[in-house]
């Protein structure tokens, strides 16, 4: 066999092999940015089948980015153990005691190596576009390629049976909204639909996104600014703690409704 198609049945292989044995999971989480990716790494650790979905090239969310494109972002004295987890380094901020800095590059790419490496599988450019919601349940996610929605290609989906199902889907909540819109799911929430993000109070913002962090209907969960947007909390900007412990928090969760 000539070394082009060696290279080619390996990749189509092993692809092929992971892909069905993630088909069914015990958590599928919904978008690959910080708060998913350190639940994703916690519930590897604990022995959960977990796979992450998506939708861009590169996982890591909005922390690639820092602030306005000033590739650093802060954290709070409460996040640094999850970042001594992950082997990511941090400095404190001489003028603002509790707080200190860190390479939002350094960020992206350990927390995505962080949550690979203890079990979790990321499947990238694979966007979630539906749920499976089957005898009242919230059972799964239904996916495509990224290029086959960018493109607007009529290409029917495939499907991911998940016994829980974490929407780490950031400022839009794309999978509460789905549940909402098209389940007709009443959310735990005050008005039982999403409420809505609020303007930037940092402190406000930082604390009710690890408050907000539930189960906001059987199966379903939500983590990270997702979160905040269904509860109705303040936006922070780029401080990243309560993003981090979020994550950390739905993982804990979610461990005790798989243990059920
Ligand atoms: C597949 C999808 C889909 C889909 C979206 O926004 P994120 O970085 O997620 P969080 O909540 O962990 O972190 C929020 C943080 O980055 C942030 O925005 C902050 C702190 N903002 C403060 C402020 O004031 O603005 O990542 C979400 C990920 C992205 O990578 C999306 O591509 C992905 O989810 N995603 N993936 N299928 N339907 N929808």
């Amino acid at each position: 066999m000539s070394l082009e198609n060696v290279i080619s049945r390996a990749i189509v292989s092993t692809f092929t092999q992971k892909m069905l044995s993630y088909l069914e999971v015990d958590t599928a989480i919904v978008g690959g940015g910080p708060s998913a990716l350190v639940a994703a790494r916690y519930l590897a650790e604990a022995g959960v089948k977990v796979a992450i979905f998506e939708r861009k090239l590169a996982p890591g969310g909005g922390t690639w980015g820092g602030g306005m494109l000033f590739n650093e972002v802060v954290v709070q004295d409460d996040a640094l153990p999850i970042l001594d987890d992950f082997g990511i380094r941090h400095a404190p901020l001489a003028d603002a005691p509790g707080y200190h800095t860190l390479d939002s590059v350094e960020m992206a790419s350990g927390l995505i190596f962080g949550a690979v490496k203890a079990g979790a599988k990321i499947f990238n450019s694979v966007s979630v576009e539906d749920i499976v919601f089957k005898d009242k349940k919230v059972n799964g996610l239904v996916i495509n390629w990224t290029p086959v929605e960018r493109l607007g290609m009529h290409v029917d989906p495939l499907t991911v049976i998940a016994e829980c199902v974490l929407d780490g889907t950031g400022h839009p909540s794309e999978i509460m909204h789905l549940a909402t819109e098209k389940a007709k799911i009443t959310l735990d929430t005050p008005t039982g639909k999403i409420e809505g993000e609020r303007p930037m109070w940092v402190e406000s913002g930082e604390e009710s996104t690890v408050k907000n962090t539930r189960e906001y209907y059987p199966g379903l969960f939500a983590c990270g600014m997702s979160a905040n947007n269904v509860m109705g909390g303040y936006r922070m900007g780029p401080i990243f703690g309560g993003m981090l412990m979020s994550g950390k928090k739905a993982a804990g969760l979610i461990l005790k409704s798989l243990k059920k």
